[in-house]
């Protein structure tokens, strides 16, 4: 529980540059669909994201069905129950980089 929160302006900041994702859990997650052509795809995309994690040390929580992907991310070690950190944020950004 060491990694300090965003604040409302860093939240806010995040959402501005990353307008594809929403808050989710009450601002303590952020969460975007993605969807893709089909499961071969949907699973590149996955395990290029899983080496991101790893890189990282920061890792989603996710939900895939065939060609979609539900990413959720937060950190758990921020707040008293988890929140949004700049790892997040970090984590956000390498995403987007890499369907740009
Ligand atoms: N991932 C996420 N999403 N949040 C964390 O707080 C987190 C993580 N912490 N991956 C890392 C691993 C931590 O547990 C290890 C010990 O560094």
């Amino acid at each position: 529980m060491s990694v300090p929160e965003l604040t409302a302006e860093e939240t806010a900041a995040l959402l501005a540059a990353h307008p594809a994702w929403e808050l989710a859990r009450e601002g303590k997650a952020i969460a975007r669909t993605f969807r893709f052509r089909d499961f071969s795809e949907a699973w590149g995309f996955m395990s290029r994201v899983a080496l991101l994690a790893e890189a990282q040390d920061h890792h989603p929580e996710w939900f895939n069905v065939y060609n979609r992907v539900e990413v959720t991310l937060t950190t758990h070690d921020a707040g008293e129950t988890g929140g949004l950190s700049a790892r997040d944020a970090r984590m956000a950004a390498a995403i987007e980089a890499l369907l740009a």
